[in-house]
């Protein structure tokens, strides 16, 4: 049985991940891949219990390292229920979000120590990386204005906060696509959506050559 691929999409609030993760998974299917399409925090039915617990606004203020150690308590049920049997099982697994998001919201945008990441994730995954990640890149200010056109007022944790803690976590990922050029596809998503999609297919096209 050949082993599956591990794709994750990234991106600030409103870039349009999950637009793009539901392209991602259409296209593989069309291929006739088996997908499994699935997010973060969440994945599991406790996952996403702690994915309500992380997003929650309530009046007890959450620590960064705390913010840290609840998404990888919900990665670590993800990784070892989900993401890591259907890779075996030979399925292609389209993650909105994961490991790349806590470097950039917790690690660029909170401050937290970047070798805590580190070692979270070695503890977590191990070797367990993405073979492609597709980070959709815009202005904080246009992806804000998508995500509140879509939903109205904030209504998490991350919702409320500044444009400029946005900007942070915008070049905390553009950090991590300079760094691993092999991994990460930086796709412009300023772009109408025919052109978004185009850019993706394009990113997708060494993976699903090499596995048709
Ligand atoms: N978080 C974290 O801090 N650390 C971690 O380790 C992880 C997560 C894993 C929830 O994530 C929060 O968790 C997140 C970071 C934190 N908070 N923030 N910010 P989430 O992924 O579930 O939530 P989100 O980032 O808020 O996702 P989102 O707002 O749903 O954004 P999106 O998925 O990127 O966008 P979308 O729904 O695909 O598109 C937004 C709108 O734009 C929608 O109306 C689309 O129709 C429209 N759209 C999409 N593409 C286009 C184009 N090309 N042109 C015009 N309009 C478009």
């Amino acid at each position: 049985m050949s082993t599956g691929r591990f794709i994750t999409l990234e991106g600030i609030e409103g870039a349009g991940k999950s637009t793009a993760a539901r392209f991602v998974a259409e296209h593989l299917r069309g291929l006739g891949h088996t997908v499994l399409a699935t997010r973060e925090p969440g994945g599991t039915p406790l996952a996403e219990r702690i994915r309500a617990l992380v997003l929650e606004r309530g009046p007890e203020p959450v620590t960064p390292v705390t913010e840290t150690l609840l998404m990888f308590a919900a990665r670590a049920l993800h990784v070892t229920n989900v993401i890591a049997p259907a890779l075996v099982r030979g399925e292609w697994v389209v993650c909105d979000r994961f490991t790349d998001a806590t470097r950039a919201y917790q690690g660029s945008g909170r401050g937290v120590d970047p070798a805590l990441i580190e070692s979270l994730a070695h503890a977590v995954h191990g070797a367990l990386n993405p073979h492609l990640t597709l980070l959709l890149d815009l202005p904080v200010t246009e992806g804000l204005r998508r995500a509140r056109e879509r939903s109205g007022v904030a209504s998490d944790r991350f919702e409320a906060e500044a444009v400029s803690f946005f900007e942070k976590v915008r070049a905390g990922y553009r950090g991590i696509a300079d760094a691993e050029p092999a991994r990460v596809r930086t796709i412009d998503a300023l772009r109408p959506l025919p052109e978004v999609q185009a850019q993706v297919l394009a990113a997708l096209r060494p993976l699903t050559r090499g596995a048709a």
